[in-house]
């Protein structure tokens, strides 16, 4: 039997960063206004990575009014997974969110996330294609690739949840200890998280989320170069749900 959810005291918003000089100031202050506004309590870790723009330089400005952002740099191997893991270890709220530096998420959407938390979820996903939910301006391919692998992730794993592959999703620290250690080193660290939480047994919850494509600066995922490594991490952690006799499950 699992014992109920604390009430939790402070959000960290975790956002990878590379190469986001023109959207991440804007993506930290409407984050940190949205969040002060609706009373929640927050602090924001960016973890820079191989920046060649000023991205590291505008935080550093921006830290300097901002109590509650914590910039940093990546010091293990560049990569999506690596410095999402560095900010999850800096954090020192009892609830995190992973979130884009981009501006593709709603920071309205992180205030949900937290109000689900709070009622006692310990992970909460969001979902671009249910009810509600919605994507502006998503590239055709991208997105037809993105539904397959969804819809084969829901056969391979069982599970109703239909948009996994995006990392932007709310976890109590629980779980993101439960889950480690975190192996994945790139953009597939957004499926080892989720998959991990569902398959050792921690509560989840879906909410309708929005998301919208970045109107600066490129994009840093490459498929060709994610794409295995994406199937490493999802039979990886099918293997474990099948053939690991729940010894890595919740206690
Ligand atoms: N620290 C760090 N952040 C990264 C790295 N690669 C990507 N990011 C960040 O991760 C987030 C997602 O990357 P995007 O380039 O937006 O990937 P995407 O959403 O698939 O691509 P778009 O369609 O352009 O939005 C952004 O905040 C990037 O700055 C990296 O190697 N290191
Ligand atoms: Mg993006």
């Amino acid at each position: 039997m699992t014992t109920p959810a604390a009430a939790l005291s402070l959000l960290s918003v975790v956002i990878p960063a590379r190469d986001e000089e023109d959207c991440i100031a804007s993506t930290v202050e409407h984050l940190h206004i949205e969040l002060r506004l609706r009373n929640v309590p927050h602090e924001i870790i960016v973890v820079v990575d191989a920046s060649t723009d000023r991205t590291w330089k505008v935080l550093q400005e921006l830290a300097a009014k901002l109590p509650e952002l914590r910039p940093m740099q990546n010091n293990s191997p560049p990569g999506f997974g690596a410095a999402v893991v560095q900010g999850l270890d800096a954090m020192k709220g009892d609830a995190a969110v992973i979130m884009m530096a981009d501006e593709s998420d709603d920071c309205r959407d992180v205030v949900r996330y937290w109000e689900k938390l709070n009622e006692g979820n310990e992970c909460v996903f969001g979902s671009r294609f249910m009810k509600g939910g919605g994507v502006i301006d998503y590239p055709r391919f991208k997105l037809f690739l993105n539904r397959m692998a969804n819809f084969f992730l829901r056969i391979l794993f069982n599970i109703r949840l239909n948009d996994t592959t995006n990392a932007f999703k709310a976890y109590r620290k629980t779980v993101i200890d439960g889950c480690r250690p975190l192996i994945s080193p790139h953009f597939n660290l957004t499926v080892e998280l989720p998959l991990k939480a569902i398959v050792r047994g921690y509560t989840w919850t879906v909410i309708p989320i929005t998301w919208r494509n970045r109107r600066h600066g490129v994009a840093k995922f490459r498929i060709k170069e994610m794409g295995s490594r994406y199937l490493f991490i999802c039979l990886y952690v099918w293997l474990e749900k099948y053939f690991s006799r729940g010894d890595y499950v919740r206690r």
